[in-house]
Order: structure tokens, then C-alpha cells, then sequence
């Protein structure tokens, strides 16, 4: 039966933990999942979006694809953020959505959506098994696809009375992903660049990572004092403390780290696309021809010469190219060296928490975490400007240990910890999230009490969707409009899950209450309830009216 072939090739993949929302339409998957339940868990999510991020985090943390599994047309919009983030993201992941039957195709039929077209924007691929005999061809593309190159999710869409055929195959083997590596030449052609370099900078991000990877490129930034950057959201590829960490280009970066940028005449770029997010809207490099020389290290070869035109453009698994360099002879410079104590002094002083309006500072809190919490814990957020907080006063150690959608998704924190509690159970889990963020995907709390998975969520409260308002009054100042909110009691609401939930309203009560959620025996809640004025660490929401009614007069 289609069902248990594509349960069975699931298995063979590997795939330990599928997400999903049951539905009619792929009844006899869940059939075939019956059998496989000792080797593959499933996770019942509360909504298609959890699902999906769920498994867009499990791809970020294992770097094999997340599964999910929703239904056709309401359940396969709804998991549709999911998707949108793994494309965004590079994550390898695979959504498996029930379609309605082969013979009533194309009629509009109950819950119809044509999944190929909706998802072609938002996935490497979209296929629809129209004979079950073909399922493990399918499947096994399918893993490939998701894993080679620039890695993405892949849909694959699935008439139900195609799950319920008979055939006889065989399981495809596990998908052995090709990823491409540097030539020789190519490396002595970066260390000659580097050599000719008078003010080097090297920037990490993108998919494909591992600790291995990161202790090599450590390494060869440690033997000759090279000054290393993070882009957005990817702050684990370095461990924070290192002196040759200068700190992360995102989204209310340190100014002088934007300085060292454009100053730089040679960046050697890691993985990253150089986004909008992490370019400041696409200022810190020309485009087509960046100032900077510019060695560009990307897996996805369409990715290179996309946007900017490198001098040496390197088609190679970050993971390979990590390998390479750690290989290459040093190269001492003095000058190197004082440029990155520069930089690693002024990152460190960014992250000295400022004096911040109320009772309660969010940047104190997120200190005492980064002091308190093992160096393999994990940190989940979502969008709002509470993650700024985080993404600047938080030190990451170890890779992986981030989970933030660079596609700057609301609601992502929540599922994204349920899935880290679930893959690193001896892990401590923390998702940070904003009184707007937390309500988008709130309900998978519900999940983690399901499955006892143990994680801290802390939710920001400013009553209000806070980063909308931030640009409110920039742009149209005393116009304020649509971005107040009316919350429930979070931490009432956390109880009645289930779940340890406490209101903090100083930061002195922090610490404390900290300990008791950390040691709860269950999933547990803090709402933080932080004075709307502490917008931002840089201005006040006064100050940031004040200016933009000074700007306009
Ligand atoms: C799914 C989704 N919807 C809308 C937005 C636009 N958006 C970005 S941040 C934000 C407000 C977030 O509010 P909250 O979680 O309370 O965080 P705050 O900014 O107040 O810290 C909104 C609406 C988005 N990024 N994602
Ligand atoms: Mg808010």
C-alpha cells in the first residue's frame, strides 16, 4: 500500500520524528506510521504552522530534513510559514501534504489546492506521486534535492487513493547529499588574497554547518588574528568569547561593526548570501561590484554572482571549504591583529547593557541568562524587537544553539524549541518571544506539555507589536495605528496548559524565578513585563517620536 511504502522509505531515509496534523486525506500514511511508531515519533501538532517550523528547526539542528505532514489545501496553507522559512533559511525539509484523489483532480474538490503551484515560489521542489509504484524514485529525489547545493524544502503532494494502491518496490537507500568543494587553486588563491590584505574580515552564515566546520574555520581565524563576523541570526557558527569574534551584522547591529565592513579591503564570506537583513538593506557592499574584495563561499552555485560579483567566486560546501583552510599556512600581520583587538573591544562594549526605562531591564535578564546557562543551551526567538535584545546581549558557544528565522517569521520560537527539546532532550531550551510573536504559535505549548518537553519560553510583554510601532513613528509619527495589543494573563495562560508559569515584573525578581522555571519538572512561562517606553536598547519610543518630529519639521 502507498502508505506504508512511503512510511517505509521514511525509515530508510532516516527520518526519526515526523510533525505533522493528522487529516483524512492521508489516512493510510498514518497507517503505514502505525508500524513504523518505535522508530519514528510522531509530534501532533496544534496547527500546520507549528508543524512546519517544527521541522524547519529539526532541519537547522540535524542538517538532515525536517519532516512534516499536513493536509491538503487548509492545512497545507497553514503550514506554508514553515516552508517559506526553510527556503529562506537554506534548511533541508521535506512537507508531505494528502491531496484529494487522482480522479478528482483539477475539479476544485473538497479542500483542493494545486500544492505544485502554490509551493513553487517556496520550495526547491514540488511534485505530486500520482502512482505509488513510483514512491521510493520519488522520496529518494526528494532528499537529494532538499540536501544538495544550497539546501531547501521539497513538497511532495499526495492523492489519497494513490496512498491506498498496492504495488510491490523496494526502499531507496539513504540519500548520500553531493556537495561541492574548492580546488587547490582556489585556495591558494585566497591565501594570496589574504596576504595582499591590508584590513581582512571574514563573515560566517548560511546553512551547512557543524562543529566541525566551526573549530576549523576558529582555528584558522585564532592562528592569524583575522577578525570574524556573524551574519543575521547565525551567532553559533563562532564561540562569542573568542577574541576574534567582532560580533553579528543583523538587525540593530553595533554601527562600528558596520564601519569594519565598509572599511574592509578583502571579505572573505562564508556560507552567507549577504542578505538585506544582514547588509542593512544591501548598504554594506555595492552591488553589482562590492568595493571590498570579495571571496565568496557559497554550496549553491546560482547563489554566486546573484547579487555581487566576487573575485573569487568558490562553489563549496561550507563544511568542505572549513576542511580546506584549516590546511592553509598562516599568515602573520601585526596590523591584523590590532584591527580585531579594535573590533573585539568595541563589540564588547556594545554589549554592556544600557540604562533602559521601568522596573524591569530585558537586557539585565538576557545577561544573567548568557551567564547562568550551560554553553550548549539552546535559544529559540521569533520577530519583534525584543529578539534584537536577545541577538545583542545573549554570547553563543557552541553550534548548534541558535534558532531564529532569518525570513523573520513571527511565531517561530515556540515550535522551533519544541523541536530542540525533542532532538537534544539533555539540553536546556529557552525560546524568547514577544507578546505578538508568543500569541502566533502559542498553542504548540500544548505540545510540549503532550511530550514532556521541558523547555522555558520567556515572553517579552510590551503590549504591543512593538517593531510595527518602532517604524510607526518614524515614519508617521503621533499616527499611531493597529499596533496595540490586549493580552491574556501568559502566565495564567501557561498554567492552564499545564505548564509553570510566573510574572516577573523587576529584574531583581528574575533570577529566582528563572531557577524555579529552570527546574520545574515541566514546560514553564515567564512574562516579562517590560515598560512599553524600552522599545529599543539604543532609543526610548519618545525619543524615537522626538526625532522623527524633529526630522519632519
Ligand atoms: C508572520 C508575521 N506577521 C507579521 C510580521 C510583521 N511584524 C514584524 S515584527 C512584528 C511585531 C512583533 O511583535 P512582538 O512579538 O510583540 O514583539 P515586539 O516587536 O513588540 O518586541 C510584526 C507584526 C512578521 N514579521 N511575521
Ligand atoms: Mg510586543
Amino acid at each position: 500500500m502507498g502508505g506504508k511504502i512511503l512510511a517505509d522509505g521514511l525509515k530508510a531515509q532516516g527520518v526519526d520524528a515526523i510533525f505533522g496534523v493528522p487529516g483524512e486525506s492521508f489516512l493510510a500514511l498514518l497507517d503505514g506510521l502505525y508500524d513504523q511508531r518505535d522508530t519514528i515519533r510522531f509530534i501532533t501538532c496544534r496547527q500546520e504552522g507549528g508543524a512546519a517550523n517544527m521541522a524547519e528547526a529539526y532541519g537547522k539542528l540535524t542538517g538532515r530534513p525536517g519532516v512534516c505532514v499536513v493536509t491538503r489545501g487548509p492545512g497545507a496553507t497553514n503550514a506554508s510559514v514553515g516552508l517559506h522559512t526553510a527556503f529562506q533559511d537554506s534548511t533541508p525539509m521535506i512537507l508531505l501534504v494528502g491531496q484529494v484523489g487522482r480522479e478528482m483532480l483539477d475539479r476544485e474538490a473538497f479542500q483542493e489546492v494545486n500544492h505544485q503551484i502554490f509551493f513553487s515560489e517556496m520550495s526547491k521542489w514540488s511534485a505530486e506521486i500520482k502512482d505509488a509504484s513510483r514512491i521510493p524514485e520519488y522520496l529518494s529525489h526528494a532528499f537529494h534535492v532538499a540536501l544538495s547545493g544550497r539546501p531547501g524544502p521539497v513538497v511532495l503532494s499526495l492523492p489519497e487513493d494513490m496512498l491506498r494502491d498496492v504495488a510491490a518496490v523496494e526502499d531507496a537507500p539513504r540519500a548520500i547529499p553531493v556537495q561541492p568543494a574548492p580546488t587547490m587553486e582556489q585556495m591558494s588563491e585566497v591565501r594570496e588574497m589574504l596576504k595582499n590584505a591590508e584590513r581582512p574580515l571574514m563573515i560566517l552564515g548560511g546553512s551547512g554547518w557543524s562543529p566541525e566546520a566551526c573549530r576549523f574555520i576558529t582555528h584558522f581565524a585564532e592562528q592569524q588574528d583575522l577578525p570574524v563576523a556573524v551574519t543575521f541570526r547565525c551567532q553559533d557558527r563562532m564561540d562569542n568569547d573568542h577574541s576574534c569574534y567582532v560580533g553579528d551584522l543583523g538587525i540593530g547591529p553595533n554601527p562600528e561593526l558596520h564601519l569594519l565592513v565598509k572599511d574592509s579591503d578583502l571579505l572573505i564570506v562564508v556560507g552567507a548570501r549577504m542578505g538585506e537583513m544582514t547588509t542593512g538593506g544591501y548598504q554594506l557592499m555595492d552591488i553589482p561590484v562590492p568595493r571590498q574584495k570579495l571571496v565568496h563561499v557559497h554550496s549553491g552555485a546560482e547563489e554566486l554572482g546573484r547579487v555581487y560579483r566576487a573575485d573569487l567566486p568558490i562553489n563549496s560546501s561550507v563544511s568542505n571549504f572549513a576542511r580546506m583552510l584549516s590546511k592553509l599556512d598562516p599568515i602573520a600581520s601585526d596590523s591584523w591583529k590590532t584591527r580585531t583587538e579594535k573590533a573585539r573591544r568595541s563589540y564588547e562594549t556594545f554589549q554592556e547593557p544600557p540604562q533602559a526605562p521601568g522596573d524591569l531591564s530585558f537586557a539585565e535578564v538576557v545577561c544573567h541568562m548568557s551567564k547562568v546557562l550551560p554553553s550548549d543551551a539552546i535559544i529559540t526567538n521569533g520577530a519583534g524587537i525584543y529578539s534584537s535584545w536577545g541577538h545583542r546581549f545573549y554570547r553563543f558557544h557552541e553550534y548548534p544553539s541558535q534558532l531564529g528565522p532569518t525570513s523573520g517569521a513571527m511565531g517561530y520560537g515556540m515550535p522551533a524549541a519544541v523541536a530542540a527539546k525533542l532532538v537534544y532532550p539533555e539540553r536546556e531550551v529557552v525560546c524568547l518571544a514577544g507578546d505578538g510573536c508568543f500569541m502566533m504559535n502559542g498553542q504548540e505549548m500544548a505540545t510540549a506539555v503532550q511530550y514532556g518537553l521541558n523547555l522555558i519560553v520567556l515572553v517579552v510583554n510590551n503590549g504591543m507589536l512593538g517593531t510595527i510601532r518602532m517604524h510607526q513613528e518614524k515614519s508617521y509619527p503621533e499616527r499611531v495605528h493597529g499596533t496595540a495589543l490586549k493580552n491574556p494573563d501568559f502566565a495564567a495562560l501557561a498554567r492552564a496548559y499545564g505548564a509553570f508559569g510566573a510574572r516577573i515584573e523587576k529584574t531583581a525578581e528574575f533570577p529566582d524565578a528563572f531557577e524555579e522555571a529552570r527546574k520545574a519538572g515541566k514546560p514553564a512561562l515567564l512574562e516579562l513585563v517590560v515598560d512599553p517606553q524600552a522599545l529599543t536598547p539604543n532609543a526610548s519610543l519618545s525619543e524615537i517620536r522626538e526625532n522623527a518630529l524633529k526630522k519632519s519639521n
